[in-house]
């Protein structure tokens, strides 16, 4: 049984992979991503991955790749160490009690971990999760270059290979009137058969919230993500009960089951984006999800722009959920100039054919990591691009 063997021991590394074009979004631009890498081996000798990315340092919110590696070497490691590797909501409570908060780092070790037991088991990750329901998800890309020809034809490409027709656009950098000019000019270039939604990261407060919003559902945007400040609940709450023509969906407000409580509750959202780092792990994602289906609340399987391997468990848990669904964004791979795994989950008919094989059915390549591994290049921590940012 797996539950007898140990943790034997955890290695964690910062990988820096640049992405394909610079990556805009309303708090700065990356050109770089920098998963944290969890490698964890069971005592039997299995070995599991795990990955926490962020988003322009501790830009995304207060996580950090620095942060999340000094967590789990300092903190969590020794927190599961020698520990019966099958009771993983008792490993997730001996991390708890370890530190407080830091779920992108809890949720890398979880992650691996769970890679490791079900390579020991010889099954794929999603039948420790529940089992799968689902065989693929729609796959949003987000246009984010900026420049409307360049999303434009990223989005024209991206349709002819049948890879993506539900578009999301990052706004809230500029000003409003010009985010509703570029999301407009983008709309009038799509066909009728693309969805375009926007991720606004948090940028505008609740009055330009309710003034430009209608000018972008007349548009066409149909999603709207995190309009307003994580905390603004009493504005989700609003725009939630008052818009029309378009769907709310928090991201940056639902990490805990108890935000996605409180969201419930008010109603304060139509939609959650669920991420695996936010919420602490599978197990946890899978807690938030129960909550949005008990209150008729919608998921999308949102990303952390992370590697095949992050993105692939965020795959195995999302196969599990019930409910209604947004599709997912676990376009990350394709926005790095490389990858560290053998093959990467096919796109087939717009949709992320979700993996089979034992764990998250990923080889990693040893090699690979090597050549990204910050500190084999000696690189530097990446610092978000601040541009022009209104302060
Ligand atoms: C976010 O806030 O959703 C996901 C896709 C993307 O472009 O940025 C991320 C983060
Ligand atoms: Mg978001």
């Amino acid at each position: 049984m797996s539950q007898e063997f140990t943790i034997e021991r955890i290695q964690v590394r910062i990988l820096d992979i640049p992405t394909i074009r610079p990556h805009k979004l309303s708090f700065g631009s990356i050109q770089r991503q920098s998963p944290v890498i969890v490698q964890l081996w069971l005592h039997n000798g299995a070995c599991g991955f795990g990955e926490a990315a962020t988003i322009g340092g501790p830009s995304w919110n207060e996580e950090s790749p620095e942060s999340i590696a000094h967590a789990i070497e300092n903190y969590l490691a020794p927190a599961v160490i020698g520990q019966k590797a099958g009771g993983i909501e008792h490993l997730l409570a001996r991390m708890d009690l370890a530190c407080k908060g830091n779920a992108f780092a809890k949720s890398a070790v979880e992650m691996a971990l769970i890679d490791a037991l079900a390579r020991t088991l010889n099954i794929p990750a999603w039948q420790l999760l529940g089992g799968k329901l689902h065989d693929s998800l729609p796959l949003a890309w987000t246009l984010a270059s900026g420049d409307v020809e360049r999303d434009l034809q990223e989005a024209q490409l991206r349709l002819e290979q049948g890879r993506h027709r539900i578009f999301k656009m990052k706004i809230g950098a500029r000003a409003p009137q010009d985010d509703v000019a570029h999301v407009s000019r983008i709309a009038r270039g799509l066909p009728d058969t693309a969805t375009l939604t926007v991720d606004v990261n948090q940028a505008w407060d609740g009055n330009t919230a309710r003034r430009y919003l209608p000018q972008l559902i007349e548009a066409g945007v149909t999603l709207i993500e995190q309009p307003v400040a994580k905390w603004n609940v009493p504005a989700l709450r609003q725009l939630t009960q008052e818009l029309r023509g378009a769907l709310i969906m928090a991201d940056e407000t639902v990490c805990t089951p108890q935000d996605a409580m409180l969201l419930a509750r008010e109603p304060a959202a139509h939609v959650f984006s669920l991420k695996v780092a936010k919420h602490g792990g599978l197990l946890r994602t899978r807690k938030v999800a129960a909550i949005a289906e008990a209150a008729d609340i919608g998921w999308y399987g949102g990303t952390m722009l992370e590697t095949s391997i992050g993105s692939a468990a965020s795959a195995h848990v999302f196969s599990t959920l019930p409910g209604a669904h947004h599709g997912c964004e676990l376009f990350g791979p394709q926005l790095l100039v490389d990858d560290i795994v053998e093959q990467q989950m096919p796109i087939r008919d717009f949709e992320l054919q979700l993996p089979d094989g034992p764990g998250y059915g990923l080889t990693v390549s040893l090699g690979q990591l090597d050549r990204f591994d910050r500190a084999l290049a000696g690189q530097q921590p990446v610092h978000i691009d601040l541009g022009q940012a209104k302060v």
